[in-house]
C-alpha cells in the first residue's frame, strides 16, 4: 500500500471506529485529526541567527525568508506549495480559521500569536508534499510578556505536529540561550519523540580553525548533556551555507555531511505514517484508560444498585405479606389484613390495596435512597481516590493516568445514577479491539 493511500485508510478507520468514542468521553480529538489531515511537517527551531532561514532558503532553492544577524524575524512561517491559484501569503488570522489546515487549535494562543504567524505559498516542487516551518529565534532574557503570547506552548504544539524537528545552534552561542534550554529540557521531550529531533551546528565556516570548531562543538555537547540530563550525546550535524561560505574554507567532509542533513530533512514524509500511528496509539491508549476507569466506576455503581435492589425487594416482599398486619395493629388499617382474609375465606381485591401500596412505596424509597444517598456516597468515595479505579502496573500506564486523571474526575463530576448503564464496557472492548487488530494491522503493513 502506498504511503498516501495508507494515510487515507488510517483516517477512514479512525473516523469510523474511534472518533465517536472520543466524543462520547468528551475528549479532544482535534490533535489527532490535524495530524492525519495535512502534509508532512518539518519544524526548524533554534537560537536567533543560527542560520535557520538561510538553511531553509537553500533547501527550497529560493530566497523566501529574510536573513540577518539581528533577531529580526519573530514569526512562525509555514512554507509550502499550495499551487499557483492560492494566494502567495496567508495571514495567521486566516490560517487559524481554516478547517482544511491543521492550525485551528492555534487560535487559543491569542491575537499576538496570530499576528506572528503566516503561511507563504512557495511555488516549488520541493514543497508540494512537505511544509517547512521557520520559527522565531530563541532568545536569552525573554518573558511571556516580551513575546506577548505563550511561546513554549505554541512551540510545543508545532513540535507535536512535526515529523522532523531540526534544532539549530551556531558556534557563537553553543547551547547557552535560555529559551533553547527550556525547549530542550521541557517542551521537546514532552511533545515529541526523541527520534524526530535532528541536532545541527551551523555556520561552522565562521570558526577560525579546527581547534576553534572543536572547542565550540565540545561546548555544545557539554551544554546539551546539561540540558538533556543525559550522558550520551546525539549526533550533531555540522553544516554551513553553501552560498555564503567561501569555497576555499569548505573542509573535505563538509559537503557530504551537509547532504546527509538535507536528506534527513527531506525524509520527513517517510516518518509521517509512523508519527500518525504513534499519535493514534498514544491517544487511543489515553482514551482507553479513561474508559477503563469509567467502566470500573459504573461496575461498582451497578453492584451497589443490585445490593440496594435486593435489600428493598426483601423488605418490600416482607411488607407485602405482613405490612398490613403491622398497620392494622398500629392504626387499625386495613380492618382485615390480607392473611386473615385468606384464612377466613373473605378475600376481596380491596385486601390487596395496603400490601401493594406498601410494596411499591418500599421499592420507590429504595430507589430514592440509592439516588440521593448511596450513589452520591460512592461518587464521593471514588473522587477521593480515583487512582484506585485502574491498575497502574507500568511506568507507561502511570504516565497515561497522569495526563488523563483530570478528565476522569471531570466525567465523574457530571455522572448521574442513570448514567451507570451507559455501556462503558462495550466502549472499552471496541477500543481494545481497535488497538489489538486495526492498529496492529497498520503497523504490520508499514513494516512489510
Ligand atoms: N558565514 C556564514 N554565515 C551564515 C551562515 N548561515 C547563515 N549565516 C548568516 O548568519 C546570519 C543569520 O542567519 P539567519 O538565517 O537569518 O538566521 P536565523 O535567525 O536563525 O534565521 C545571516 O546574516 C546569514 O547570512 C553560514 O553557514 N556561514
Ligand atoms: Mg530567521
Amino acid at each position: 500500500m502506498s504511503k498516501n493511500k495508507m494515510q487515507v485508510e488510517i483516517e477512514k478507520k479512525v473516523n469510523k471506529k474511534i472518533a465517536p468514542l472520543f466524543s462520547k468521553y468528551n475528549i479532544d480529538f482535534s490533535g489527532l485529526e490535524s495530524t492525519m489531515k495535512w502534509k508532512p511537517i518539518v519544524l526548524i527551531i533554534g537560537n536567533y541567527s543560527s542560520g535557520k532561514s538561510t538553511l531553509i532558503n537553500e533547501i527550497i532553492g529560493k530566497d523566501v525568508q529574510r536573513t540577518g544577524q539581528a533577531p529580526t524575524d519573530d514569526a512562525f512561517t509555514v512554507l509550502t506549495s499550495e499551487g499557483s491559484k492560492q494566494p502567495k501569503e496567508v495571514p495567521g488570522s486566516t490560517l487559524v480559521n481554516d478547517d482544511r489546515l491543521p492550525f485551528v487549535k492555534f487560535k487559543k494562543y491569542g491575537k499576538r500569536f496570530i499576528s506572528h504567524f503566516c503561511l507563504k505559498n512557495v511555488d516549488t516542487p520541493n514543497l508540494e508534499d512537505l511544509a517547512i516551518i521557520d520559527s522565531p529565534g530563541m532568545l536569552d532574557a525573554t518573558t511571556e510578556k516580551d513575546r506577548g503570547y505563550d511561546y513554549f506552548e505554541s512551540l510545543g504544539e508545532f513540535a507535536k505536529m512535526a515529523d522532523r524537528i531540526v534544532l539549530m545552534f551556531d558556534p557563537h552561542k553553543a547551547g547557552t540561550i535560555k529559551e533553547t534550554y527550556t525547549a530542550i529540557r521541557n517542551t521537546l521531550p514532552e511533545k515529541s519523540g526523541e527520534d524526530r529531533i535532528v541536532f545541527v551546528m551551523s555556520r561552522i565556516d565562521e570558526c577560525d580553525n579546527l581547534s576553534d570548531l572543536v572547542r565550540s562543538y565540545g561546548t555544545l555537547c557539554w551544554n546539551m548533556s546539561q540540558m538533556t540530563g543525559r550522558k550520551d550525546i546525539p549526533h550533531i550535524f555540522l553544516t554551513y551555507s553553501s552560498q555564503i561560505t567561501d569555497p576555499s574554507q569548505v573542509g573535505d567532509s563538509w559537503p557530504q555531511e551537509r547532504e546527509q542533513l538535507i536528506e534527513k530533512i527531506q525524509e520527513a514524509p517517510d516518518f509521517r505514517i509512523n508519527h500518525i500511528l504513534e499519535d493514534i496509539d498514544r491517544q487511543v491508549n489515553e482514551l482507553k484508560i479513561v474508559s477503563e476507569a469509567m467502566t470500573e466506576f459504573t461496575k461498582r455503581g451497578r453492584r451497589l444498585f443490585r445490593k440496594i435492589c435486593k435489600i428493598s425487594l426483601g423488605v418490600a416482599l416482607f411488607l407485602l405479606c405482613f405490612g398490613d398486619v403491622i398497620t392494622n395493629s398500629v392504626i387499625s388499617l386495613p380492618r382485615e389484613p390480607l392473611f386473615t382474609a385468606l384464612r377466613n375465606g373473605t378475600f376481596t381485591p380491596v385486601n390487596l390495596i395496603v400490601p401493594l401500596t406498601l410494596f411499591i412505596i418500599t421499592l420507590v424509597v429504595g430507589m430514592i435512597i440509592f439516588n440521593t444517598i448511596s450513589f452520591k456516597l460512592l461518587l464521593k468515595r471514588t473522587l477521593d481516590n480515583t487512582r484506585d479505579l485502574i491498575t497502574l502496573d507500568s511506568e507507561y500506564r502511570n504516565n497515561l493516568w497522569l495526563s488523563m486523571k483530570d478528565k476522569v474526575r471531570e466525567l465523574l463530576l457530571t455522572c448521574k445514577a442513570s448514567n451507570l448503564w451507559q455501556g462503558h464496557s462495550g466502549n472499552l472492548s471496541k477500543i481494545q479491539h481497535f488497538l489489538d487488530y486495526d492498529l496492529k494491522e497498520f503497523y504490520n503493513s508499514l513494516n512489510r
